[in-house]
């Protein structure tokens, strides 16, 4: 008897808890649409779409196999075949499509930009046995603002990449003037070479970085209100101080939202879930005793305190590789004004999420229909709009239905 209430219990409880989050999460569609743009623009894998944050007006595209582009900001214009070549890093990059996510990965202006000329870029360089994940510092050049030299680098890191796949590469300044640089957990699957936890390597991790100073025997500081600068324990003792978040598998990719300031990442699952996080300093993330909100593998642990859960997780019949984006704060959408967008590369799909920060809840998935658009990477213009690239070479901007 004892046990079948036991069970009536879970089974209503289980229920209750299937509808409550069924009525609360509202997934109508968004009325947004995805318009193709640069109709003729050929820029061969699109993987950064930025701006310089110097009012110039113009759209900074940077091709995986390591040039960036600039293009005017005009979406619609069909005179656009190419960009004007601002960085020619292709002697140095290594990319191939077997092993496509190795390359130029990430790309940001300097905040203060427009003074000092500063840029930095994410890289993976060949260097037996396994390429290595390089992070520099570039300069504009002094004789015409769109163009930067090639020989201008400044290595900031070289983190050696156990393996060609999960290798982040989002690179992005926080409010605070801090560079964030996001790592995998080095490749291979299921986290065979034990990175997610490990404190002792920034693989798996989320580093911030001071590029305004310099620590001895480095090229930028440790900002000393990074979370494992300090502590007794052994744990923190060995920790890279560079650390700001861990407990990821391949953040791909993270954004601040350009108004609150607050840090989002997509994470791409391993064989199940993929997940959204809202990322803090010194948060666990879970990988890879976690994935999304679940147990992993043999070690995996239920939710403990310790362990943030992500805000939102799918399955894989939803999609099999997220690709977070970012904050909508453009002008042309109001519908989804502070709401993140993010897709899917393999299922191709797209939504806008509403989170309800203050209760920590998300209150709305809202589905953007469109057809499906292998989603490497969304970026978002000098006015804020937003737009994302596909694997075919095509960029593609949101538009209000
Ligand atoms: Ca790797
Ligand atoms: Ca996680």
């Amino acid at each position: 008897m004892k046990t079948i209430t036991a069970l009536l219990f879970i089974v209503s409880l289980a229920v209750t808890q299937h509808l409550s989050a069924a009525e609360e999460v509202d997934t109508s569609p968004a009325p947004v649409k995805i318009v193709k743009v640069f109709p003729y623009l050929k820029i061969d894998r699109p993987i950064v779409i930025t701006h310089a944050g110097d009012n110039s007006d113009r759209l900074f595209i940077a091709s995986q196999k390591g040039k960036i582009f600039i293009v005017p900001n005009t979406p619609e214009d069909e005179d656009v075949e190419e960009g004007k070549l601002f960085l020619d890093i292709s002697d140095r990059v290594v990319y191939n499509d077997k092993q496509n996510e190795e390359g130029l990965l990430g790309f940001a202006f300097h905040p203060n930009y427009e003074q000092n000329g500063e840029f930095f870029v994410y890289y993976s360089t060949a260097d037996k046995p396994q390429n290595t994940s390089v992070i520099s510092r570039f300069r504009v050049s002094k004789d015409s603002p769109d163009k930067s030299l090639a020989d201008s680098e400044e290595v900031m890191m070289r983190v050696k990449q156990p393996a060609w796949n999960h290798n982040g590469g989002t690179l992005a300044f926080g409010k605070d003037g801090k560079l964030y640089i996001a790592f995998g957990d080095g490749g291979g699957g299921n986290d065979v070479f034990k990175n997610g936890q490990n404190l002792t390597t920034v693989l798996g991790s989320i580093c911030r970085i001071d590029v305004d100073h310099k620590d001895p025997g480095l090229n930028y500081a440790i900002p000393k209100d990074n979370p494992f600068v300090e502590g007794k324990s052994a744990e923190i003792k060995t920790a890279r101080k560079e650390i700001w978040a861990f407990g990821f598998r391949n953040p791909w990719r993270i954004a601040f939202d350009s108004k609150t300031g607050v840090l989002w990442a997509g994470d791409v699952g391993q064989g199940i879930w993929e997940e959204i996080d809202i990322v803090i300093k010194g948060g666990n993330y879970g990988w890879s005793v976690r994935e999304g909100k679940h147990p992993f593998g043999p070690n995996g642990v239920e939710a403990r305190e310790h362990l943030i859960e992500p805000i939102w997780e799918y399955d894989h019949k939803v999609g099999k590789s997220i690709t977070g984006g970012s904050v909508y704060r453009g002008k042309a959408i109001p519908a989804i004004v502070g709401s993140y967008i993010y897709g899917d590369y393999v299922s191709g799909k797209f939504w806008a999420l509403k989170y309800d920060a203050e209760n920590k809840k998300v209150t709305a998935n809202h589905v953007i229909q469109s057809p499906s658009i292998p989603v490497m990477t969304f970026g978002e213009g000098p006015n804020g709009e937003m737009f994302l690239s596909s694997s075919f070479s095509e960029i593609f901007m949101l538009k209000a239905k």
